[in-house]
């Protein structure tokens, strides 16, 4: 992917993505202390055109990724997701210690709903955080590109 990296200025985002790429994938793979395992997301600026890297919880099924816009049930969309929005051919998922292409889909009816029970099973609390907000939270499916 094309761009100059740009870190996130949240501190602890942008540690858990230095942590993460620097083990390979074996350190700072979890949400603190919760133990549930993360991935990374990298993605291109929708303005800026920079690469940001964003930790999302790991929800997948079938060797396809859900991508959970949740911010903690805040009530605007995070800004990795215009990125996607934007730039859906411009995207890179980490899991461990692979890194691979995806492409990347909002999905919406009745798709969503079974990636949105895939998603509370795999981190509870994004059913409280759609509970906090007006909008209904994003989910975009990522899929491996051959
Ligand atoms: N956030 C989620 O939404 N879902 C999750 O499942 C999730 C899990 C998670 C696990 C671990 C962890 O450390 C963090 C986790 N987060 C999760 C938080 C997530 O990593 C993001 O921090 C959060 O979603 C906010 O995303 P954000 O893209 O708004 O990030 C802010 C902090 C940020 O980096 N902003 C930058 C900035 O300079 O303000 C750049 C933003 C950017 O991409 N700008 C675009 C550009 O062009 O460069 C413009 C975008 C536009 O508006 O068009």
């Amino acid at each position: 992917m094309y761009g100059v990296y740009e870190p996130s200025p949240s501190e602890w985002v942008r540690e858990q993505v230095e942590a993460y790429e620097n083990s390979g994938g074996t350190e700072g793979n979890t949400l603190r202390d919760t133990g549930l395992p993360v991935i990374i997301v990298t993605s291109l600026g929708a303005k800026s055109k920079k690469v940001r890297k964003t930790p999302l919880m790991r929800v997948t099924e079938n060797g396809s990724y859900a991508l959970v816009a949740s911010q903690g049930g805040a009530p605007t969309h995070p800004q990795w997701y215009y990125n996607i929005v934007a730039n859906p051919e411009s995207v890179m998922i980490q899991d461990g210690p692979e890194r691979f292409e995806v492409s990347v889909r909002k999905v919406d009816g009745e798709e969503r709903t079974q990636w949105w029970e895939r998603a509370v099973t795999a981190f509870p609390p994004y059913a409280e955080y759609q509970l906090k907000t007006d909008r209904q939270i994003p989910v975009f499916v990522a899929t491996r590109r051959p």
